[in-house]
């Protein structure tokens, strides 16, 4: 079989039986872009203008929804309606972490409500698989997707080996999960989606941890399918407009180069 990472996002949507992945790959293909914008800005206007500037070049909006300091219900509409006006997906960066009856909880109820506008979240699989299988209780039906942290890119991260290995167990047997953040493709047993973040084409990493590649090493060599930038494209200085069609088409570019090393 030809592996997935040697296949077109556009034959890997058509192939793929779940919804949300299937949605993403598709646009993926529309939008000619594997870009997703990681948006930690703390206020929902900067939220807003940050996204509807950027939207036309991303695939996925990636919020920390807990750090907007005056998030109300009226954000979520309005994110809601940037999807739908430029055509992405938003992934909320939550990284449950504790047992099945917890984050069903969390995930579903209170202040934010991820599970109601999210299309995708993720999590930790330290408490074992019933992390899993509570999130996807309140997930599966309203057709959500889950990714799992099979890997960190931040320096001295703990996810390596048999713990990543699990990771990756668990997310075969688990049809809500449609993916993972980590480095690159885990495993060619189901179609499984990899984001990676720690993304960067200037700098090499920040004050705290954070390491940086290349789009051209994370999607051509490693097999990763969607690239996560925040700060290289929004950071001090620096035009979001410009820098997001920059990583856009280096995401892009590497992807064809991929599909061409046979
Ligand atoms: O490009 P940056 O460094 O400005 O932002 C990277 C974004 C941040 C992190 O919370 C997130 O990616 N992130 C994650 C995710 C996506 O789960 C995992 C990880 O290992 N490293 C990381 O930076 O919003």
């Amino acid at each position: 079989m030809v592996s997935f990472s040697q296949q077109t996002y556009a034959a890997r949507g058509e192939a793929h039986s779940h919804p949300v992945a299937k949605e993403l790959f598709a646009i993926m293909e529309r939008k000619q872009s594997n870009l997703s914008l990681a948006a930690d800005v703390s206020t929902k206007s900067e939220l807003l203008a940050l996204a509807d500037k950027v939207g036309p070049y991303i695939c996925v909006l990636k919020t920390h929804i807990d750090v907007i300091s005056d998030f109300d219900q009226d954000l979520v509409a309005q994110l809601q309606a940037l999807a739908a006006k430029h055509d992405f997906l938003i992934f909320e960066d939550r990284k449950f972490a504790d047992i099945g009856n917890t984050v069903k909880l969390q995930y579903g109820g209170g202040v934010y409500r991820i599970a109601d506008w999210a299309h995708i979240t993720n999590c930790h699989v330290i408490p074992g698989e019933g992390i899993i299988q509570g999130l996807a209780e309140v997930g599966v039906p309203k057709g959500r997707g889950l990714l799992l942290l099979a890997e960190m890119s931040s320096k001295g991260m703990l996810a390596t080996g048999a713990y990543t290995d699990k990771n990756v167990e668990m997310a075969v047997r688990n049809e809500f999960v449609i993916g993972f953040i980590g480095s690159k493709r885990f495993t060619e047993e189901r179609d499984l989606i990899t984001m990676t973040p720690g993304v960067g084409l200037h700098a090499a990493g920040d004050a705290l941890g954070q390491q940086y590649r290349t789009p051209e090493l994370i999607v051509t060599e490693n097999g990763s399918d969607i690239i996560i930038v925040g700060r290289g494209i929004y950071g001090a200085g620096k035009d979001p407009v410009v820098e997001a069609k920059r990583y856009r088409d280096a995401g892009w570019a590497a992807y064809l180069n991929r599909l061409g090393k046979q």
